[in-house]
């Protein structure tokens, strides 16, 4: 197979479909050039003593790990100085980061997850990057307002996957791509081109444990895929969770199924588990160009517009028929 290079691919994206003008191109290679410090730091570990708990809560008021600050950081400085952005937002941050003045400012708006999966950090299970692209509203200064618009005004979206290999998933509005990092060379190469979800598929995910908070849809759908042979669905099932998103989209992805995090008794107050601007979205991006679907059960996740940066979703994605069985339910259950 010719060996291609994110670069290449980029540039030779530009010449065929006129679709990535320069100064995306350069946010995509500093994001990937990020997140390739971000794989060296986790592959580090303990050597590097990256692992534990930082001592200090994010705005959500979770425990923040070294590794979640680490990328935080790794990734707010990689993108200030190239003039592509006008203000980035993280999960890790309350407010958007505004570019330094001393650095010109450019059209994009740049969102980040750093580390997802962070409760994996330290047991050595696959976390990932996931980051989502807007376009800065004209005469915007890409305050928080300028990031609050929806899914399908993204320009791109993207996840790495630091598993076993380290993976770049990328959806630039045409479909999906996967790279993995040649660690000898510090270089993505393309390794998958436009990546479709299968659509048949006996896999799902979701965290058991929170079975008695469902809502009755859910425990409708997975107790159908529980009964196996025996019951509606005719086939046997099987669960998988790893509790990085990343990691379990990305197994959905490649070998179809549906992922769950949906609105439950314990999370209903805040809406969902999951974070909309730079959790669900890009996920919902890059699953529906690779063919599949995602809503939070009751409407289709791009759809939404956002109402603040940190705002949290009920999450159901992954092969289209499951996606619309379990939103069925879900309205079947309102009726
Ligand atoms: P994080 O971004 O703080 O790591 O949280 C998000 C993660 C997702 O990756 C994962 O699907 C979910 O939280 C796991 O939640 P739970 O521990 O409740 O199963
Ligand atoms: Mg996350």
């Amino acid at each position: 197979m010719r060996s291609i290079s994110l670069s290449r691919f980029l540039i030779e994206e530009q010449r065929d479909k006129n679709q990535i003008p320069a100064d995306l191109r350069l946010l995509i290679e500093v994001v990937a050039r990020a997140c390739k410090a971000i794989a060296i730091a986790i592959g580090k570990g303990g050597i590097a003593g990256v692992l534990g708990s930082a001592g200090s809560d994010n705005v959500q008021g979770e425990v923040q790990k070294k590794l979640d600050v680490i990328s935080n950081e790794y990734l707010l400085e990689a993108n200030e100085w190239g003039g592509h952005l006008a203000a980035m937002a993280s999960e890790e941050m309350e407010l958007p980061h505004a570019i330094p003045n001393r650095y010109p400012k450019g059209e994009y708006l740049l969102l980040f997850d750093p580390l997802d999966g962070s409760s994996n950090i330290d047991v050595n299970i696959s976390v990932g990057t996931i980051f989502s692209v807007l376009r800065c509203p004209e005469g915007s200064s890409g305050d928080e307002a300028a990031f609050l618009q929806p899914g399908t005004r993204q320009v791109c979206a993207g996840y790495a996957v630091y598993g076993p290999t380290t993976l770049l998933v990328l959806a630039l509005g045409d479909g999906v791509n996967v790279f993995t990092l040649n660690r000898e060379l510090g270089s993505f190469v393309l390794t998958q081109e436009n990546l479709r979800i299968p659509e048949e598929t006996r896999e799902f995910a979701i965290n058991a444990s929170n079975i008695r908070h469902w809502e009755a849809p859910v425990r409708r759908y997975v107790d159908e895929l529980l009964a196996g042979t025996t019951g509606p669905r005719g086939e046997d099932f099987n669960m998988r969770w790893v509790a990085s998103m990343v990691a379990d989209v990305h197994r959905i992805l490649s070998r179809g199924g549906i992922f769950m995090y949906p609105l439950d008794a314990k999370t209903v107050d805040q809406g969902g588990k999951l974070r909309l601007m730079y959790e669900a979205n890009p996920m919902a991006y890059i699953v529906e160009q690779a063919g599949g679907a995602a809503t939070t059960g009751r409407a289709r996740i791009l759809d939404i517009q956002p109402t603040h940066l940190h705002q949290r979703v009920p999450v159901i994605m992954g092969s289209k028929s499951e996606v619309l069985r379990v939103t069925r339910y879900h309205t079947e259950s309102a009726a």
